[in-house]
């Protein structure tokens, strides 16, 4: 990959010389050029900004050092080149994420403009989107007073993700922000310090123990600090999924009746085993399955519940009231349920009626396959299961 940088900082990207892109150059997996901005100015003063047309305090970069940049380096002459990427650097951009990282990561070269006193003039973004795919980008929701940390952070965060980059590419997929749960507390010699110990189960080498705890740690860790990394943003407002409780049981049971009876339209049947549930059914089966409810401003909107069976994760009873249906929440729910299965299980494996249309295409759409009908309580329904990544 190719990067460059166009700046009146230079100095800001020397970090880029050490660690982690020191090595991809040296394993020929990064060609990294920063540049003097001013280098494409012809007065004295080699002068990059002027005031803002429209009055206002501060001053704005002027456009044509950066557009003389762009024709020196080469930035995709003639038709949009579909293989470079201009960066502008941001506190008005999209967030920058770690799926972002992803996506950036795949392209052959990376231009990163960056800003400094109250911004570029907007010809400069208007005039790179007719050169190449132009992303906008913002480090976070805080000001700094340049482009140039954020180009930084970014340069990191994708040269990592380059092919041949990271020694084990495996201990990519558990990172933070990449798994989708933050990540287990760790731990190193001495196994006792200043009258701290390292959990026993470290210590226990049965890596299924472990695995399950470091998974467990990490959901917890996620549900307190990130709620939202655990269930996304599906409706407005302030929402979460948080475990049921017996006083969750009668909204559960109203809701389970709600959608159980489009179930029974879907397939034209009344042989719903949902349907001919009692409260003390709804309530005993909060000890039989872990059960995870939805409210949005203080109703109860949704719900799923998840067991192990031997090495399968079971998701089961997955509910949208039916006037959220279609927002995205079952996705959000099936991804949660998803993500809070133990090490141990190798698969995920749901129901649904073999008539019920909507919900086979959308599982089907989240990778599951059928694997079998259901046949008891003289219902049609069909078992749908997915390998675990
Ligand atoms: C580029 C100029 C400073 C910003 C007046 C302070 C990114 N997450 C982020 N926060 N801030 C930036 C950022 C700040 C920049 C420039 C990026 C160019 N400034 C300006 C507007 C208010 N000063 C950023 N990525």
């Amino acid at each position: 990959m190719r990067i460059d940088v166009l700046t009146i900082f230079p100095d800001y990207l020397a970090p880029l010389e050490l660690s982690l892109p020191g090595k991809a150059r040296g394993k020929g997996l990064l060609d990294l050029h920063v540049h003097d901005l001013r280098r494409w100015t012809h007065d004295r003063h080699h002068t990059t900004d002027d005031t803002p047309y429209g009055g206002g305090a501060g001053m704005v970069m002027k456009p044509e050092p950066f557009g003389e940049a762009f024709d020196d380096l080469g930035v995709s002459t003639g038709s949009t080149d579909e293989q470079t990427t201009i960066v502008f650097t941001t506190p008005s951009g999209e967030p920058f994420t770690q799926a972002l990282a992803r996506e950036l990561a795949t392209r052959e070269r990376l231009v990163f403009a960056c800003g400094r006193y109250e911004g570029i003039d907007q010809r400069v973004i208007d005039h790179a989107r007719t050169r190449a795919e132009v992303r906008e980008v913002s480090l976070g929701d805080y000001v700094l007073n340049g482009g140039e940390v954020a180009a930084l952070a970014i340069t990191e965060a994708v040269v990592r993700l380059l092919p041949g980059f990271m020694g084990n590419p495996e201990s990519l997929l558990e990172e933070s922000h990449e798994s989708g749960l933050l990540e287990y507390p760790s731990y190193t010699k001495p196994a006792s310090w200043r009258g701290l110990d390292v959990p026993d189960v470290l210590l226990s080498g049965d890596h299924g123990r472990i695995a399950e705890w470091r998974h467990d740690q990490a959901v917890r860790r996620t549900a307190e600090r990130r709620p939202d990394l655990l269930h996304g943003s599906a409706l407005a407002g302030e929402w979460e999924i948080v475990p049921a409780t017996p006083a969750d049981v009668p909204e559960l049971y109203t809701l389970t009746r709600a959608c159980w009876v489009q179930e029974a339209l879907a397939n034209e049947s009344l042989a719903i085993p949902p349907l001919h549930e009692t409260l003390d059914d709804a309530r005993a089966a909060l000890d039989a399955w872990q059960t995870y409810v939805v409210r949005s401003a203080g109703r109860l909107v949704g719900s799923v519940r998840v067991r192990l069976d031997g090495d399968v994760w079971e998701i089961g009873r997955l509910m949208v009231a039916p006037d959220l249906q279609g927002k995205g929440l079952g996705r959000a729910l099936l991804e949660y349920a998803e993500r809070l299965a133990p090490p141990a299980a190798s698969s995920y494996r749901l129901m649904t009626g073999s008539r019920s249309e909507p919900n086979l295409r959308r599982y089907k759409r989240a990778g599951y396959r059928v694997s079998g009908a259901y046949d008891g309580h003289g219902i049609e329904a069909v078992y749908l299961l997915k390998r675990r990544r």
